[in-house]
């Protein structure tokens, strides 16, 4: 009973961990541009920032073999696009006002965060 309850706690502690206390690196995304991996669930780097107003290209590596991974939305700039495997993918990104944008997979079980400062 006490390692049941002591399981539970821990996957507690593990949820608020991973939802609302994990915050990954942000990358800033310079002249060089950034190259996004995707593998293993997650966006690497996940989370990136990019100046206002001028429009920026990033890159897109996907090494995950699942279909889901294959689809990036990023629906707050109507992106709908698909990630080659092991082929690196461009995608232009509109000049775009301060904010936070989101992109994911067609599932969101990839997500990833765009700042614009
Ligand atoms: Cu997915």
């Amino acid at each position: 009973m006490i390692i049941i309850n002591l399981v539970g706690l821990l996957l507690i502690g593990l949820i608020v961990w991973w939802f609302w206390l994990y915050k990954p690196e942000e990358t800033e995304v310079g002249e060089k541009g950034v190259v996004i991996t995707v593998e293993n669930g997650t966006y690497s780097p996940s989370r990136i920032t990019i100046p206002s107003g001028s429009p920026v290209a990033i890159q897109f590596l996907r090494k995950d073999p699942s279909p889901c991974s294959e689809s990036l939305l990023i629906p707050d700039l109507q992106i709908s696009d698909s990630l080659p495997q092991n082929t690196l993918k461009t995608i232009y990104l509109p000049a775009m006002k301060p904010g936070n944008y989101e992109f994911h997979c067609q599932m969101q079980m990839y997500r990833g965060q765009i700042t614009v400062q």
